[in-house]
């Protein structure tokens, strides 16, 4: 973690970052609930509300669509990524390097790491010539941080998230992105073992306003930097609305009763 190296993807050290990354991890079927959303311009201009930080990408879609999007929207080059089909023990291919990322205009890099799997060694060996690569190019990083693989099969209880976001911090993270552990109090000591760096929350799959509004704001009470979100997101029929209660959540301080009447 360097302090301020995150500072292009955050506002007031809050990050609202718009993950579309979906295409590859999961495959179409994240699009069916709102299916215009296939097509990367309908998220890039969802992406330029101004609550949202940055866009999470791969490299296909960075390459392709991100240079109409250049002036409106900063991007986050998520530099690795599998896909669905595969079944085997989690792990995930490096699918960009720094370099191009930076080529392409990227503000920071993002980096899945799955602690618990068989591929643990490998994947974190990889995170660290993508996190050095980083530095070079004055690129905030952030980590995926997603343990799962093997025995691990609640990959959200308490101790598991703490020891995610304590991950990020060892291993260089600016910002480290978990999944919710469930309660505020899980949350809050999560985010004590990220210690100076941040940590920002997991969309999850599409809830309903009040239910998703109401775990951003127990995560933002619990010290959480704030959110990377897909679903939850892109999937509404009007995501600019949930954009605008996120905002009042996030860097406003707003109350879900507050937000929901934006
Ligand atoms: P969501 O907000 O839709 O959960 O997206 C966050 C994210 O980390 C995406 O970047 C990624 O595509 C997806 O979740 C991976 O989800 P999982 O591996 O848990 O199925």
């Amino acid at each position: 973690m360097i302090p301020g190296a995150d500072s292009a993807i955050t506002r007031n050290e809050k990050s609202l970052i718009l993950a579309y990354d979906h295409g590859l991890e999961h495959g179409p079927v994240d699009f069916e609930p709102n299916p215009t959303t296939a097509d990367p311009d309908r998220v890039f201009e969802i992406g330029t509300h101004d609550a949202v930080t940055a866009v999470a990408v791969q490299k296909g879609i960075a390459e392709g669509y991100y240079p109409s999007y250049e002036d409106d929207v900063t991007l986050l080059a998520k530099l690795n990524g599998t896909s669905n089909l595969w079944m085997g023990e989690p792990n995930s291919a490096v699918n960009w390097t720094v370099e191009n990322a930076a080529e392409v205009g990227a503000d920071a890099i993002g980096f899945t790491v799955y602690g618990g799997s068989n591929h643990e060694i490998e994947m974190v060996e990889e995170f660290r010539d993508a996190q050095e690569a980083a530095r070079d190019h004055d690129l905030g990083v952030v980590m995926w941080s997603y343990p799962r693989g093997q025995g691990l099969k609640n990959a959200t209880t308490p101790s598991t998230i703490a020891y995610s976001t304590r991950l990020g911090l060892e291993l260089g993270a600016d910002i480290t992105k978990v999944k919710y552990p469930g309660s505020p109090e899980a949350m809050a000591h999560a985010v004590t073992q990220a210690a100076d760096s941040k940590v920002v929350m997991s969309g999850g799959s599409k809830t309903d306003d009040q239910d998703f509004l109401t775990t951003v704001r127990n995560a933002m009470d619990a010290g959480a930097n704030g959110l990377a979100v897909g679903r939850n997101v892109f999937q509404r029929d009007n995501p600019e609305q949930i954009l605008d209660g996120l905002e009042a959540v996030i860097f406003e301080d707003a109350s879900v009763a507050d937000a929901l009447d934006v």
